[in-house]
């Protein structure tokens, strides 16, 4: 691990000194104001895992309650709730139905402007079908399956069946490629895919079944059946007696499943992310606790109540998409908003009609989006009513103050609050935010942790960070009940990664940051050589691995280079066997090195820049001087000391410069 970052950053940070109160007719209705907010903080820091167990046992609906909260015998595998059994899919679904079965779960519209409701009953109804015929197939409680499709209902319907049944779901990103797909499906020895002939995105279709096939014929030989959604309707191979029709399976079964009770700890999935090494790791959730983190949040950070219209947009494929599409908002018996397809088709005002037309109350996006937006200008937002809008949040990166600042001002008619949420995979749930009725905001800022998340700010040595004229490594120093279990069969890599570095005495995230004198985070980005693209975590390690199993490549480094609305561009340094290749071959050799990576990962992980060299700057034990290619590939003046290179020259070629 590099330093946490410091300097540069920070003085950009520390001086904006702009603060937003919430304003008082948000306040007069909110969930929490400030005192109801104090008065959780005190208790949780009172007794945490008694704050935490309160709520489960208010919040949550349960078969068999529990009896002991936190089981920390074998930290830092902590234990949540063991003794009590739930069922998530009951907590999503059957606990609404009495009062409200005809209340809209379910609003959804498709790129083509298809639209589609699903009441509470009707979700239900078609939950339990799917739930009954994954049994007709033999899945069981504990086995995987794999979900791979576009942003349609059916993607949380077939969530919910799974959680419903207690089989653990793993959704893989309908954007990521056939051989990340495989990956994932034999990492997670999944029997069992459930996937759709196609997406609809950017006027294009998204071939996902034919991705599925290429998965299959690879590898991935855990996979017995393959369930497919009739999406797109284009033709599809169709293999007998492995692929089935979802609506073939759906129509003879049943509209009514008993729940499968499962332990609190009993995983309800795994999602797989990029680390610093390695392939992608499968995290893996509980079920009880997850679910706390994922209905507390909603409430305090999203102010959700019945008649809100929550529109979250991140795809089912990332953990956004899980916790506040899938989980948070049906726990609380809330109306969802879904949309398949680019925010700009037909046009840039697509998100802000969509906003009009279903009466969207809470907007929550990523800043690589409001940037995209931003540079699309302010007609856009301006050609439609906005005005049931009363809450705004951001997600997935650090949102630069202009970014905030637009949103504020143009969407939020500088009064709605913003919520800058930082969490991650692995916290499950937002961790540090504003309470949008209690907490003033500033730009930049994700302001301070929630109630039972104690947050700090460590060195090197593991010592808290005095005062606030420094940053540090982002940590967390208490278990709370939506935090990661594991890594899907790697337990060892769990407690290297998260615990190892400071003697398992806190959760260490991977994120820099710096607390200012109000107690306010402000996230710099990660430590590790994970880069943050759109808002998508990568690993530079994946992609120089997809990189050299191409036939010409011998080596390559990959580092991230700030792009204005991306965040970060992938920027990759290649070394080719033979000679530096030149001209024209090296055009054509740079855009099928970028298909290459499409294919091998995901179209997320093309690089933007290739540069081509004779070698890589090592030093003479020979580690790539990585600091050295990030300046390079910013643009900057090297002023670093290149003299322990073993090659030195090789800077000016690097730079592009010879
Ligand atoms: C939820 C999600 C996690 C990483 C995290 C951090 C970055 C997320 C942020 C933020 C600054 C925020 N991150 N939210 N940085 N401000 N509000 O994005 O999960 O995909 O696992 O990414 O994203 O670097 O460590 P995930």
């Amino acid at each position: 691990m590099s330093s946490p970052k410091s300097g540069e950053n920070i003085q950009s940070v520390l001086s904006e000194k702009r603060l937003f109160e919430p304003a008082a007719d948000f306040v007069s209705r909110a969930r929490l104001d400030a005192a109801k907010l104090d008065a959780l903080h005190a208790a949780a820091a009172k007794d945490s895992v008694g704050f935490w167990a309160d709520l489960a046992r208010s919040e949550l609906a349960w078969q068999t309650p529990f009896t002991q909260a936190l089981d920390e015998s074998d930290a830092p595998n902590y234990r949540w709730f063991t003794d009590g059994r739930t069922n998530v899919s009951v907590n999503c679904l059957d606990r609404h139905l009495a009062t409200r079965g005809d209340k809209i779960a379910i609003r959804f519209e498709g790129e083509k402007g298809d639209t589609h409701t699903y009441t509470y009953k009707a979700l239900y109804a078609e939950v339990c079908k799917l739930a009954n015929g994954l049994k007709s197939l033999g899945i069981e409680a504990g086995d995987r399956v794999v979900i791979y499709m576009p942003m349609v209902p059916e993607a949380v319907i077939a969530m919910q069946a799974c959680a419903r049944i207690g089989a653990v779901h793993s959704v893989v990103f309908g954007g990521f490629s056939s051989t990340s797909l495989k990956d994932r499906i034999e990492d997670a020895g999944a029997r069992l895919v459930i996937t759709a002939d196609g997406g609809h995105r950017g006027s294009n279709i998204v071939e996902l079944k034919k991705a599925v096939d290429d998965a299959l014929a690879a590898g991935a030989k855990t996979i017995e059946k393959v369930v497919m959604l009739k999406r797109t309707g284009h033709d599809v191979p169709f293999v007998e007696g492995r692929d089935l029709w979802w609506h073939e399976l759906m129509e003879p079964q049943a509209d009514r499943c008993d729940p499968v009770w499962v332990e609190a700890e009993h995983p309800l999935f795994l999602l797989y992310t990029s680390g610093s090494t390695g392939k992608p790791k499968g995290i893996q959730h509980s079920s009880a606790g997850y679910l706390l983190g994922a209905t507390m949040t909603c409430q305090w950070v999203f102010d959700l109540r019945d008649d809100d219209v929550f529109w979250c947009t991140a795809d089912v494929g990332w953990i956004t998409g899980h916790t506040y599409v899938a989980y948070g908002p049906l726990s609380n018996g809330a109306t969802i908003l879904m949309y398949e397809g680019a925010p700009t088709v037909p046009d840039a005002g697509r998100f802000w009609k969509i906003c009009q037309d279903h009466g969207v109350t809470i907007f929550y996006t990523a800043p690589t989006a409001i940037r995209a937006l931003m540079k699309l200008g302010e007609d856009w937002p301006a050609k439609y009513d906005l005005s049931k809008l009363r809450l705004l949040g951001s997600v997935g990166e650090p949102i630069n103050p202009e970014a905030w600042m637009w949103y504020h001002r143009v969407i939020g008619r500088e009064k709605l609050p913003i919520v800058d949420t930082w969490w991650q995979t692995e916290t499950g749930s937002i961790m540090i935010s504003p309470v949008p009725g209690a907490v003033p905001t500033k730009p930049g800022s994700c302001t301070r942790p929630l109630p039972g998340i104690f947050v700090d700010v460590v060195d090197e040595s593991g010592e808290p960070v005095q005062g606030d004229s420094q940053g540090g490594y982002l940590v967390i120093r208490k278990p709370w009940p939506s935090m990661l279990r594991t890594i899907w069969g790697d337990n060892q890599r769990y407690i290297n990664t998260y615990w190892a570095q400071f003697n398992n005495r806190y959760y260490v995230a991977g994120d820099s940051t710096h607390r200012d004198a109000d107690g306010y985070f402000w996230i710099m980005g990660r430590v590790d050589d994970v880069l943050n693209v759109s808002g998508h975590r990568l690993g530079t390690m994946e992609v120089e691995s997809a990189l050299v199993a191409h036939p010409r490549v011998a080596e390559a480094a990959v580092v991230g280079r700030p792009h204005d609305v991306k965040g970060e561009a992938v920027f990759a340094f290649v070394i080719c066997k033979g000679a530096r290749p030149t001209g024209a071959d090296a055009e054509a050799l740079a855009k099928e090195l970028r298909d290459h990576v499409a294919r091998e990962i995901g179209a997320i992980a093309k690089p933007d820049d290739i540069r081509f060299a004779d070698n890589l700057p090592k030093t003479r034990s020979g580690k790539i001087m990585r600091r050295l290619l990030r300046s390079i590939a910013k643009g900057e003046e090297i002023t670093q000391d290149t003299s322990t290179l073993e090659n030195p020259a090789i800077v000016n070629q690097l730079a592009g410069k010879a």
